[in-house]
C-alpha cells in the first residue's frame, strides 16, 4: 500500500521536438507545478521553446551535432543521447517514477529511447513511455523507425508503453484544420493525459490511487495501454458524469468502447473542481468500473483543483498485459500502407533483445568520424565490438570530439 503523505517525485522527460512541444503545453497548466519537468533534445531552438528552466534542459551531443537536431537519423540521436548519459543520470536521480514523452519517427526521441531506458533501469526508476506514432502521410521510413523502436526497445524493456498514433489523434478534426493547429491540439491532448495520470498519483486529495499498485502494474512487461478522456461542464452532476463517460468511450485514443471490457487492468481517474463531492466521485468511478470485466484489476484515484471548477475530467487508461502484437496492429491500422518488409515484420519471432542497439556510450572513430557508418543489424561496425557489446575491458575515458 502507498504510504500516505510521502512525497512522490514524478519526473516528466520530454525527448526531441515533439516532446518539447508537448512539454510546453504541459508547463502552461498550473497542475504541472508539482511535477519535475525536464527536456532533452539535440536541437537548441526546440529546447529553448520547451517552456522549462534552463537547468532542466539538456542539449544532447552539442559539440558534435552543433545544436541542429539529428535530421531523422536515429543512430545520431542515440549517439548524441549516449554522450549525455551521466548528466541524464544526475537529472533523473531521485525520481519515484519517470514518464517519457515524445514523438517516434525522428532521430532524437527514437534514438534516445534505449539510452533513457538504460539509465532509468540503472537507477531503478519505473518508466512509462507516452510516445506519438507518425502520421501515415509522413511516409514509410518514419513509420519503420517508430515500429523498430517500439518492437526493439520499448516493448522489451520499458515498464509500460502508451503509443498515441497521430492519425487517431487527428481523426476527430476537420480536414481543413491547419497542420500547426492540429499539432497544437495533439500536444494538448497528450499533456492532458500526463496530467490525468500524475494528478491522481501525486495529489489524490479525494481518493489517492495506490502508487505501489500502479508501479507494480507498470512493471509488467509488454503491456499495451490505450487511453480515453472525457470532459464535461454540465451543471447537473448526474448528467455531467454521463456526458464525460460518453466522451471517454468515444475518445479517439481509446480505440473503441470495447477496450475497457478487454483490459486486464484499468486505471481510472477523476479530476474535478473544489465542489466535486465524494458522492459524485463514487458514482462516476462506479459507472466507469461497470464497463470493465470483473476479473480485471482496477486502480482508481480522484483529485480536485481550483482550475477544474465547474468541470470534471474522467480518464481511463486500459492495460492489456503481454499484448505485444496489439501495438504493431494499431500502428498498421493508423496508416494506409502495409509495410512490405521491415526488420521487425520480417522476423516477428526474434527476441526483442536481439534488436536492441547495445552501445550506450560512444567512442571516437578517429579518421572514420565523418565517414558514412557501416551499419549491420543495427550495429555500427566502425565501433569496436567490445564497445558495441558493452564489454568492460578497463576504465578508459570515453573521448568524443
Ligand atoms: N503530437 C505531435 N507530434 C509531433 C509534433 N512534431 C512532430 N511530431 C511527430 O513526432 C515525430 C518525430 O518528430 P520530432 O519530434 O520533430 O523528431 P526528433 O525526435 O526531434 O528527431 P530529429 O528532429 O530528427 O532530431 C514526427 O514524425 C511526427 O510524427 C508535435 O508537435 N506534436
Ligand atoms: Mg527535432
Amino acid at each position: 500500500m502507498e504510504q500516505q503523505g510521502k512525497p512522490k517525485e514524478i519526473t516528466i522527460l520530454a525527448l526531441g521536438g515533439a516532446g518539447c512541444r508537448i512539454l510546453r503545453a504541459l508547463a502552461e497548466a498550473p497542475a504541472a507545478q508539482s511535477l519535475r519537468l525536464l527536456a532533452a533534445d539535440t536541437d537548441a531552438e526546440s529546447l529553448a521553446r520547451s517552456g522549462v528552466a534552463e537547468n532542466c534542459r539538456l542539449l544532447a551531443g552539442a559539440r558534435w551535432r552543433g545544436g541542429r537536431g539529428c535530421g531523422g537519423n536515429v543512430i545520431d540521436g542515440q549517439r548524441a543521447m549516449a554522450h549525455e548519459r551521466s548528466t541524464l543520470e544526475q537529472m533523473l536521480s531521485g525520481s519515484a517514477m519517470l514518464m517519457v514523452i515524445g514523438g517516434l519517427g525522428g532521430g532524437t526521441a527514437s534514438g534516445g529511447v534505449p539510452v533513457v531506458l538504460s539509465v532509468a533501469r540503472k537507477l531503478g526508476i519505473p518508466t512509462m513511455f507516452l510516445m506519438t506514432l507518425p502520421f501515415a502521410l509522413e511516409g514509410h521510413s518514419k513509420r519503420r523507425v517508430a515500429e523498430e523502436t517500439v518492437k526493439g526497445e520499448l516493448l522489451g524493456l520499458a515498464d509500460a508503453v502508451l503509443c498515441l498514433p497521430n492519425d487517431l489523434l487527428f481523426s476527430v478534426l476537420e480536414a481543413t484544420t491547419p497542420l500547426a493547429e492540429a499539432f497544437r491540439l495533439a500536444d494538448r491532448e497528450v499533456s492532458r493525459t500526463v496530467l490525468a495520470l500524475t494528478a491522481v498519483l501525486r495529489n489524490g486529495n479525494l481518493l489517492a490511487a495506490d502508487f505501489g499498485d500502479f508501479v507494480s502494474l507498470l512493471k509488467r512487461r509488454k503491456s499495451y495501454c490505450s487511453i480515453g478522456v472525457g470532459v464535461s461542464s454540465e451543471t447537473d452532476p448526474s448528467v455531467r458524469i454521463d456526458r464525460a463517460m460518453e466522451e471517454l468511450l468515444h475518445s479517439p485514443l481509446l480505440g473503441g468502447a470495447g477496450k475497457l471490457d478487454e483490459a486486464d487492468a484499468v486505471i481510472l481517474s477523476l479530476l474535478g473542481g473544489p465542489e466535486l463531492s465524494i458522492g459524485e466521485t463514487k458514482a462516476a468511478l462506479e459507472l466507469a468500473s461497470r464497463q470493465v470485466k470483473p476479473e480485471a484489476r482496477v486502480i482508481v484515484g480522484a483529485a480536485t483543483a481550483e482550475e477544474w471548477r465547474g468541470m470534471i475530467q474522467l480518464c481511463a487508461v486500459t492495460v492489456r498485459l503481454d499484448a505485444e502484437n496489439e501495438i504493431v496492429e494499431v500502428m498498421h491500422k493508423s496508416t494506409e500502407r502495409t509495410p512490405k518488409r521491415s526488420r521487425a515484420a520480417a522476423a516477428p519471432e526474434e527476441d526483442a533483445s536481439q534488436l536492441t542497439l547495445p552501445f550506450l556510450e560512444t567512442v571516437s572513430k578517429g579518421i572514420m568520424e565523418n565517414t558514412t557508418p557501416v551499419i549491420w543489424n543495427g550495429e555500427d561496425l566502425d565501433i569496436p565490438t567490445f564497445k558495441r557489446r558493452n564489454t568492460v575491458l578497463d576504465n578508459g575515458k570515453t573521448v568524443v570530439e
